[in-house]
């Protein structure tokens, strides 16, 4: 492994092959994926064309699917002009397969190849993404849903993704390449866009069976927009949060923060359709519409299994970090460490590009945040001490969390992805069962470039 200041030093490095060499069990089923990423031309509307990066040349990339059990092998090609890496998020992972560069692993340069192996040991809703330079790689398309199924939990006659994306475009219906890298937005809410696409389509239509029970899997692929959706239903049946699975409960609307995944169960009974809005703004947005088909194959009087293997922990002897988050523009953030100085915060903004702390330290992909031993209870106290909602993300282990978000639940879920209020204290119970380096950090992509990061290292 190279720190990214010895790597800095060597660019442009030889290209080699970095092979991963199995060493898990052989008696398991493998799902083998190629995936390439490379320029792709993709057109947002009729006559237009934009330049974006994206996985085998599909908006959104592949839906890589498996079951609990399975071991998943990608065989991953970077055919752009940039290095790369693939973020699995939401999996419970090997920390060497997490695809955070610097972190877990040496970017994947142009033209090597790099091969992704792990375990599918939960089912549910995830995503992949490139995580080297995210904020704008992913913006221009470089990600993909991860779908794991159980058994126990197929009941659906339909089983949709509803991957959402917030492009900026400019009036040429391409990519705003002009506005990359805003210090405006880095200080506020991160890159907003306004063209919103539902797998890559403008409002586009699915049709279902008739009388069957659909599963829709939401998944928030925006780099910053807080995504809130409504439908022509009374109410939705919430079966799933951050890809685990939820004693089901009823909402009339549901926000999705950056990073995060909701499923719903849906019945349209006597309805021939119906619509869903995106409803963050003013105006809403139609979304997406559902119609039913006629089908005869209608497999649906089995009922759902949703268990989960997870129960609250005590916390008598949990290891508490306080996490205090500030900056951004209208914050209170006057001066922070950065590599060791301390800066007031102007400096760090108009030379460093930095604008957001923890605990008064810039953060990075080499700040660690804290030390605990596997399997030991986490408490990650948390004060969002800024004036911005920030979507807060844990790799490779999941926390309870008291989702605010959700009208009448006093519960905790389990997460891996949080949407903390301006001004919002919030405690994280992470269940540090797994080993590794896992990046800690804000989804909304622009407040992780610019210092809303960190590591929490599980030994
Ligand atoms: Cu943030």
């Amino acid at each position: 492994m190279t720190s990214r200041r010895q790597f800095l030093k060597y660019i442009p490095c030889t290209f080699v092959v970095t092979k991963y060499n199995a060493v898990l069990a052989d008696n398991k089923n493998v799902i083998n994926y190629k995936i390439t990423a490379k320029k792709t031309s993709f057109s947002f509307k009729d006559n237009t064309s934009a330049e974006l990066l994206l996985y085998n040349d599909t908006n959104p990339g592949p839906t890589l699917k498996g079951n609990v059990g399975d071991i998943l092998r990608v065989n991953f090609t970077n055919n752009l002009d940039e290095p790369t890496s693939i973020h699995w998020h939401g999996i419970k992972n090997i920390n060497k397969m997490d695809g955070v560069p610097y972190l877990t692993q040496d970017p994947i340069q142009p033209g090597e190849t790099f091969v992704y192996e792990f375990p599918l040991n939960h089912s549910g809703t995830y995503w992949y993404h490139a995580h080297m330079d995210s904020w704008k790689q992913v913006a221009k398309g470089l990600y993909g849903p991860l779908v794991v199924s159980n058994s126990k939990e197929n009941i659906f006659d339909d089983d949709l993704v509803i991957l959402a994306d917030d492009w900026r475009l400019n009036k040429n219906y391409e990519i705003d390449e002009k506005s990359f890298g805003s210090l405006m937005d880095w200080s506020h809410a991160g890159r907003i866009g306004n063209w919103l696409t539902i797998n890559g389509k403008k409002s586009p239509e699915y049709q279902i069976n008739k009388d069957g029970l659909t599963r829709l899997r939401f998944i928030n692929a925006s780099n910053a927009r807080v995504l809130k959706f409504g439908s022509s239903l009374k109410k939705m049946k919430i079966i799933a949060v951050d890809g685990m699975s939820v004693k089901p409960f009823f909402q009339e609307v549901f926000t999705l923060a950056p990073g995060q995944r909701l499923d719903i169960s849906v019945n349209l009974n006597d309805l021939s359709e119906v619509n869903f809005f995106e409803i963050s703004q003013k105006k809403p947005l139609n979304a997406f519409v559902l119609k039913t088909i006629k089908s005869n194959q209608i497999t649906n009087n089995k009922r759902p299994n949703f268990s989960s293997k997870y129960s609250f922990p005590s916390l008598e002897n949990a290891k508490i970090i306080k996490i205090h988050m500030q900056g951004g523009a209208m914050g209170n953030l006057a001066k922070a460490e950065f590599e060791g100085v301390e800066k007031d915060f102007r400096t760090l903004a108009t030379e460093d590009r930095k604008l957001w702390a923890f605990n008064k330290e810039i953060g990075s992909y080499d700040y660690l945040l804290g030390k605990v031993k596997t399997n030991e209870v986490v408490v990650f106290d948390l004060w969002n001490d800024t004036r911005w909602p920030h979507s807060m993300h844990l790799h490779g282990n999941h926390f309870f969390v008291k989702s605010n978000e959700f009208k009448g639940l006093n519960d905790y879920l389990l997460r891996d992805t949080y949407l903390m209020q301006p001004g919002e204290k919030s405690k994280f119970v992470v269940l540090a069962d797994n080993p590794g380096k896992w990046l800690f950090h804000c989804h909304m992509l622009e407040h992780a470039a610019s210092g809303m990061v960190g590591y929490l290292e599980v030994i």
